[in-house]
């Protein structure tokens, strides 16, 4: 097995029913895409979008509650992600770690609730700026890493995101040379944190854009992208998709 290739669309809280239009247009872009697709849409649109997506696109959440059931008036369990459609599910993204306070010890406890009911668990990564100026970057990655990924992890049913938290919606990327640093840094700590780490697949997200996809996916151990702003429009991303 080698890493999956994967293109993964985050629309955090944007989108609506009519917004699905882009599942067809994305389809009709890349009717043969040479790597996996994924969408995380808002929950609400889950299934609908499951329903539309067919075959080639798969759909995803954007975080889930660490039990399976009970009173946890707002949030989502896993078991309800997959039964909306989802075969993945987003967690620890800094903008769930920086809005709801989320530790590492909870994002790893969510990716176990995801495993547990068969969810992949693509499970973010990144330093703020004020931790790369403080040269912190590896040590921050390498806490990050230990503390989120929970026991059973492996290839199949965990990708990890690396997204620095200052290149996140800002048009700012970390040079190509800084995303190898960090890539190659993390296959080499997954080692012992995870069964097959050679195989599990590293995304880099933050401002991935047609025009940088390209140059961002001939490094080496970057398997794929976590795409934001650039994952709501069907053309940008079909740009993306077609760059892998
Ligand atoms: C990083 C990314 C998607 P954007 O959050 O996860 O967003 O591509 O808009 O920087």
């Amino acid at each position: 097995m080698a890493p999956r290739k994967l293109a993964a669309g985050n629309w955090k809280m944007n989108g609506n029913l009519a917004a699905l239009d882009q599942i067809d247009e994305l389809r009709a872009a890349c009717p043969a895409p040479a790597c996996d697709v994924l969408i995380c849409p808002p929950a609400v649109l889950l299934h609908p979008m499951a329903a539309r997506a067919g075959d080639m696109i798969a759909v995803g959440g954007q975080d889930c509650h660490a039990n399976a059931a009970g009173a946890h008036t707002g949030d989502i369990a896993a078991a309800q992600l997959k039964d909306a459609g989802a075969t993945y599910v987003i967690l620890g993204h800094s903008e769930r770690r920086a809005d709801h306070g989320e530790t590492d010890a909870q994002v790893a406890a969510k990716a176990a609730a995801a495993h547990a009911v068969g969810l992949i668990a693509i499970i973010c990564v990144g330093e703020t700026e004020a931790e790369r100026d403080a040269g912190s970057t590896l040590d921050v990655i390498g806490t990050q890493l230990a503390g989120s990924i929970p026991a059973g992890a492996d290839a199949a049913n965990t990708v990890i995101a690396y997204e620095p938290v200052w290149a996140i919606g800002t048009g700012r990327t970390p040079t190509l040379d800084q995303i190898a640093e960090v890539h190659d840094f993390m296959r080499d700590r997954l080692t012992g944190h995870m069964a097959g780490a050679g195989d599990c697949s590293l995304l880099y997200g933050g401002s991935v854009k047609p025009g940088n996809a390209a140059e961002i996916f001939a490094i080496a151990n970057v398997d794929g992208a976590l795409v934001g702003g650039a994952s709501l429009k069907a053309a940008d991303f079909a740009g993306i998709v077609t760059a892998l």
